[in-house]
């Protein structure tokens, strides 16, 4: 037999809708997982959804066969600007499969060689800033990381510089991506009727809907004005308009590539700036781990930062790269993702779903489950991630970055930019938490901390002086 899933308890009308913050949902939801367990149903009008966040029923939900990821009322509120670009697709559109086959190749580990010399490129630029602030400057972390990752999409993907450490204030496009995504977000909270009388919010939406689109389909015509980049370069407009899908001999459409292009910078941007920011925040708090990261890095890197890293080194970069994903674990920046089963089932031996039915799947809890993660699951400890916890540890205990063909496109582009760029800052600088910050969390549908500020200072003493691996690098690229 079946038991009913749990349920908060539920106002007439509104439901559950202000049990759960507005502005941080994840938060509220957290909360309630914490009370009501691994599995729970809230009222919402209009919807029932189940959020999931216990290892086993994850482990279940990533079953391919039973499960297809949802476009859930988020994602369709994010698809009146990402249309069928990759994110917002349903898996059954015929866009989804053909651009997943096009661009697939294009974020192996080898398409990654391609991408590192405009990645450093834009890293050093975040480095030139921090090595000319003054002493009493101190650093708006998520701020810096945001004109970092967004000008690290958009070089890679489209030879296009935003220029962001050129300017005081954000890049249009960023206010324009923000403002939609936080109303893709609130309108989530709002009863049917009162959002049909937010004119403003909705005209003002569909202005930076426009913004966006225009920019974009500008940058596309102009490359086709220009053909192909110099010196056989490539970036991901040149594979999105020259790639032809296998299965149906087909191009990508215009229209789709528009979308494809706000969907990269938008989920190029926003997830890897907060994971970057995380992962500061946690370096701070804990000198221990911060100590073995600089070990790592002067071992690897060397001292000397006017030798500029390699693509070989980075990926020896293993205790930095642990960091990341610790600050995922805790924090993962897109923090849920949606399913629904193909047909009605049973999960966990006793909850009925019917087919089709919205799950949500938790991830800061699944994260956060001691049944695989240990008794130490809630404090920051990159040995979760020591080769032999990794080895140990069943596969669905870490979702990060989504689930089976619809997981993230983008992951080994985001861990290689971030270790990039973690590594490069180690070796330059001291962190200095001025402000004995206080974590708080701020919610845009992605995840970032809030008001995160603190200051650098250059590092003077260096664990090693002599840089061993600067002897092997030859032989390494060589390969
Ligand atoms: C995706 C993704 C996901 C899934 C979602 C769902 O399921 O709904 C997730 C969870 C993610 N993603 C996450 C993340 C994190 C980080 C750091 C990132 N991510 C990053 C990145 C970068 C880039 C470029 C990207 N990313 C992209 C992307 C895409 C395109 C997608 C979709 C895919 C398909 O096909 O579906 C994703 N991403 Fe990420």
């Amino acid at each position: 037999g079946t038991v009913p899933i749990p349920r908060p308890p539920a106002k007439p009308f509104v439901g559950n809708l202000f049990d759960v913050d507005g502005e941080k949902p994840i938060l509220g939801m957290m909360e309630l997982a914490r009370k009501y367990g691994p599995i729970f149903q809230l009222e919402v009008p209009g919807r029932s959804p189940v959020i999931v966040s216990g290892f086993e029923l994850v482990d279940e939900l990533s079953d391919e066969k039973r499960f297809d990821k949802k476009l859930s009322a988020p994602l369709r509120n994010v698809r009146e600007f990402g249309g069928d670009g990759l994110f917002t697709a349903m898996t059954q559109e015929p866009n989804w499969q053909k651009a997943h086959n096009i661009l697939l190749p294009n974020f192996s580990q080898r398409a990654m060689q391609g991408y590192f010399p405009m990645m450093l490129d834009i890293a050093e630029q975040l480095m030139e800033k921090w090595e000319r602030l003054n002493a009493d400057d101190d650093i708006d972390v998520p701020g810096d990381m945001t004109r970092l990752t967004l000008d690290t999409i958009g070089l890679c993907g489209f030879d296009y510089r935003f220029n962001s450490f050129y300017r005081e204030d954000m890049h249009p496009f960023v206010d324009a991506m923000v403002r939609s995504l936080t109303e893709a977000m609130v309108r989530l909270r709002r009863l049917p009727l009162q959002d049909k009388l937010m004119v403003r919010e909705h005209q003002q939406f569909q202005r930076d809907i426009d913004f966006m689109n225009a920019m974009v389909d500008k940058l596309i015509r102009e490359r086709k004005e220009r053909g192909p980049l110099e010196n056989g370069k490539k970036d991901l407009l040149s594979y999105m308009l020259e790639g032809v899908d296998k299965q149906t001999g087909e191009r990508l459409d215009d229209i789709n590539i528009r979308y494809q292009i706000i969907t990269f910078l938008i989920a190029g941007h926003e997830t890897t700036s907060g994971l970057l920011s995380f992962a500061l925040y946690f370096l701070l708090k804990h000198p221990d781990v911060l100590a073995k990261a600089y070990e790592e890095v002067d071992r690897v890197l060397g001292p000397d930062p006017t030798v500029l890293p390699t693509f070989a080194q980075i990926n020896q970069l293993h205790y930095v790269s642990q960091i990341l994903k610790e600050a995922l674990r805790l924090w993962p920046t897109a923090p849920a993702f949606f399913v629904y089963p193909y047909e009605d089932t049973i999960i966990g031996g006793k909850y009925f779903l019917p087919k089709e039915k919205e799950i949500t799947i938790l991830i800061p809890m699944l994260h956060r489950d001691k049944s695989v993660w240990g008794e130490d699951a809630e404090s920051f400890n990159p040995e979760h991630f020591s080769r032999e916890a990794e080895q140990k540890r069943p596969a669905n205990a870490y979702k990060p970055f989504g689930n089976g063909q619809r997981a993230c496109i983008g992951r080994q582009f985001a861990m290689q930019e971030a270790t990039l760029v973690m590594g490069m800052l180690l070796q330059r600088f001291e962190l200095i938490d001025h402000l004995n910050y206080q974590l708080r969390i701020k919610q845009i549908l992605t995840l970032k901390p809030e008001g995160f500020r603190m200051k650098v200072r250059k590092r003077t003493t260096h664990a090693v002086q002599s840089p061993v691996v600067q002897i092997e690098q030859p032989r390494i690229e060589a390969r």
